[in-house]
């Protein structure tokens, strides 16, 4: 790997941006005498353009960031004192591989590994790790904290996670940005909307909020939080009235019309109106934008995002939005359709890095990431097996992430419970660590990456060498396997054979290796002509899956859990959507990153704050029956009335009184998915 050797003069190596993130960027990383003095885009890759976010453009400032851990640390001081000392490498990996042997030898479930996108790498991702846990019987974590209620929706209504190419947006005469705040969070996306409103499209964002997408668009819908599929519904209802339909379309690419249609009629402007918070003209004039399309031919393209399906019925909002391009036959045209995710095209061989074959023989239980408040709490019992006695943390950040925190924090804060963290640095749920594990970040080490916003892969080549005695996740699986004594070939493999075998045989690697990114052969209008990856071949309105599975068949409006006046107590709904200059919890340690956000920020509309005798810029507290967070207020327009927007997530050392907003969130789940429902929930607002 000569590229690590201290080359005299600057050069520049090809990466990929890590984050959670649509926009799966291309890197160049700029290396000086072995140190990464610049990250930028990539100019040859077409959708990063050569332009990164603010974020990602800090990344040398986050890698070496003076509070980097840089060797392994052992707990010193009382759980969540967040007080350590070094050890070896050989100290902490022995220790570990003692206790979690001594824990598997009477009860594998016991253990929990607890993982998300910190990097989004299939590599540093799950790969090592999936086969370390399966290999030793672990309880299997259900990847939900995200994007599974969407996920399943557009499942059970496309097929899978596919759509429109993200390029052909700029081609298209009518946008709609629905429940995405893309300015923030699909950066790279925008820049096609952007192309299109230049050529004259028009923009339209549905958002609660008016986020920094809606300023730029030509009009703004700001609906409660989760009346989406009332929404979908009220636009159905005045395609069928006004005959803006595609019949052809309907009849030869559909499944269950017949039954949409009349579900649809039962749902008038005005009826919509009432639920959404909206005005029914404003319901019919979103139609008469759509169907104008249908008459027109011209291209009609939606932009989701998983900001709206964190609330009960997200699976069936997705399901509905999604179905709204069959209404119109938009999938005729390149630039028609629906995008909420790609990531489905990427032929990834998930078997070959995760081995579940490792898991023969053993049925560990699946724990849901969503509940791990509760779960840590719950004592062994028939139903739920063995209680929770180890927990190994490695790209993701529980404590600040999860919600529901106090009961978060009171799992981890157990004495009997052994903790493992893997991370850059000492996060919130660092500090509840028994050994907290030096990681490498993206410029130091080798992955490879799919996208859930466009459908290139990327490689990501080690720029630099790793910082201290970091190691890469797999690294240590690795050598923790070793220390377990399992002797599987499969733990010898290195990191750029795990790249190799990502995609197997479907992407031509050296290829990759020598540019950087390679772009999937796709067909370019995928559905203009049906070819639906679901059972049937079609758009299913109705799917038979989910009906044989006990569920209504049929898309329909499920309302949130906690319903906007459904309780006098807590007369606000909240959403938490994240602060631009951070990446869900990551980077608020960033100090530049945190001044620009200065404290956390709670928006409201002034009639409420008026209601409430609270003035701009007075730190307030924020509860209901869960707990209570501190923040500052900000009297906004982006807020609309009953609603305020918490933005997030900062690492509650950060915040105020040690508090974030998922103080208030719930554990309840969405319809499908298993989801978590952090934008359905309802507060009060108060000064100290
Ligand atoms: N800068 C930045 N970029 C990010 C992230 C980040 O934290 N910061 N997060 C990344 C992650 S993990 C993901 S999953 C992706 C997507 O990230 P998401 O968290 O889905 O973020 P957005 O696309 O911004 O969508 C959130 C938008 O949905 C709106 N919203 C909330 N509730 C509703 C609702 O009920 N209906 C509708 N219509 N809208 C609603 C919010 O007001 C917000 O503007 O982005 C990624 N990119
Ligand atoms: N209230 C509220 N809560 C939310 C959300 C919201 O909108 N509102 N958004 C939700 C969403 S969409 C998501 S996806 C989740 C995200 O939750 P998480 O997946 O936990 O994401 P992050 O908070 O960014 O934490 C990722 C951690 O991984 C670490 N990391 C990064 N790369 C590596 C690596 O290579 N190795 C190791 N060992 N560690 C690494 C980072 O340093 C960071 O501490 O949060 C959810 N929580
Ligand atoms: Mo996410």
């Amino acid at each position: 790997m000569s590229v690590l050797a201290a080359h005299p003069s600057p050069i520049q190596v090809r990466g990929a941006c890590p984050h959670d993130c649509p926009d799966t960027c291309a890197l160049l990383t700029t290396v000086e005498n072995g140190i990464a003095v610049k990250v930028q885009g990539n100019p040859d890759h077409a959708h990063t353009g050569g332009t990164l976010c603010t974020k990602v453009s800090r990344y040398p400032e986050r890698t070496y960031h003076p509070e980097r851990i840089l060797q392994p640390l052992k707990r010193v001081g009382a759980k969540g004192a967040g007080q350590f000392e070094p050890v070896t490498w050989e100290h902490a990996l022995q220790d570990i591989a003692a206790r979690l042997s001594a824990i598997a030898a009477r009860a594998p479930q016991a253990i929990l590994p607890y993982s998300y996108a910190g990097t989004m790498g299939l590599v540093q991702g799950d790969s090592m790790s999936a086969r370390f846990f399966h290999r030793l019987g672990a309880s299997l974590l259900e990847r939900t904290i995200c994007s599974t209620a969407g996920g399943e929706g557009l499942t059970h209504t496309l097929g899978g996670k596919v759509g429109m190419g993200v390029e052909f947006f700029a081609q298209a005469k009518l946008i709609l940005i629905w429940g995405s705040n893309s300015i923030t969070s699909n950066l790279h996306f925008w820049r096609y909307a952007q192309e299109a409103k230049r050529q004259g499209a028009k923009l339209i964002c549905i958002d609660p909020r008016r986020s920094e997408t809606a300023d730029k668009c030509h009009q703004h819908l700001a609906l409660l939080p989760g009346t989406d599929g009332a929404l979908a519904l009220g636009l159905m209802h005045e395609l069928i009235r006004n005959d803006w339909l595609d019949h052809d379309y309907l009849d030869r690419y559909t499944l269950g019309w017949d039954a949409l249609r009349e579900r649809a009629l039962q749902w008038p402007p005005e009826r919509v109106a009432e639920i959404c918070g909206l005005h029914s003209e404003q319901v019919r004039e979103l139609a008469r934008d759509y169907g104008a399309c249908a008459k027109s031919r011209e291209p009609a393209a939606i932009r989701m995002n998983y900001g709206m399906q964190r609330v009960h019925g997200g699976g069936n909002a997705v399901r509905l939005v999604a179905s709204l391009p069959a209404l119109i036959g938009a999938w005729r045209h390149r630039a028609g359709g629906v995008l909420l995710s790609s990531s489905g095209r990427f032929p990834v061989d998930r078997a070959a890095l995760q081995r579940p074959d490792l898991l023969v023989g053993k049925k560990p239980r699946t724990l849901n990431m969503v509940t791990i408040g509760d779960d840590l709490l719950r004592p062994a019992s028939p139903q739920f097996g063995p209680a929770i006695e180890a927990l190994v943390v490695y790209n993701s950040n529980p404590v600040a992430v999860a919600p529901e925190s106090a009961k978060v924090v009171q799992g981890f804060a157990r004495e009997d419970l052994f903790t493992v963290v893997l991370d850059h640095f000492q996060t919130d749920t660092a500090d509840y660590a028994d050994y907290l594990l030096p990681a490498t970040t993206q410029l130091e080490h080798w992955d490879v990456h799919l996208s859930y916003g466009h459908t290139d892969v990327l490689l990501n080549r080690p720029a630099i060498a790793p910082l201290g005695q970091c190691k890469p996740n797999t690294e240590v699986f690795r050598e923790l396997a070793r220390h377990m004594g399992f002797a599987d070939d499969c733990f010898e493999q290195d990191d750029l054979a795990l790249c190799r075998a990502a995609y197997g045989q479907t992407v031509d690697f050296e290829q990759l290796l020598e540019r950087g990114f390679a772009t999937l052969e796709l067909p370019e209008a995928p559905f203009a002509q049906g070819n639906f990856p679901t059972p049937s071949g079609k758009c299913e309105f109705f799917s038979e899956r989910l009906a044989a599975a006990g569920q209504d068949g049929l898309p329909n409006h499920v309302p949130n859990h906690e319903t906007l006046g459904s309780d006098p107590v807590y007369p606000l709904a909240m959403i938490s959507p994240p602060a631009r200059n951070f990446l869900n919890s990551s980077f608020v340690n960033v100090t530049s990153l945190r001044d620009s956000e200065g404290a956390p920020l709670l928006e409201m509309h002034a009639t409420d704050a008026v209601a409430r005798g609270l003035t701009d810029g007075q730190i307030v507290r924020v509860f209901n029956q869960r707990g209570e967070y501190r923040c500052k207020l900000a009297i906004s327009q982006r807020a609309r009335p009953s609603v305020v927007n918490g933005l997030g997530v900062w690492w509650r050392k950060f915040g105020l009184a040690g508090t974030n907003v998922n103080e208030v969130t719930s554990q309840n789940l969405t319809d499908l998915g298993h989801g978590p429902t952090f934008y359905d929930c309802l507060v009060d607002v108060a000064a100290l």
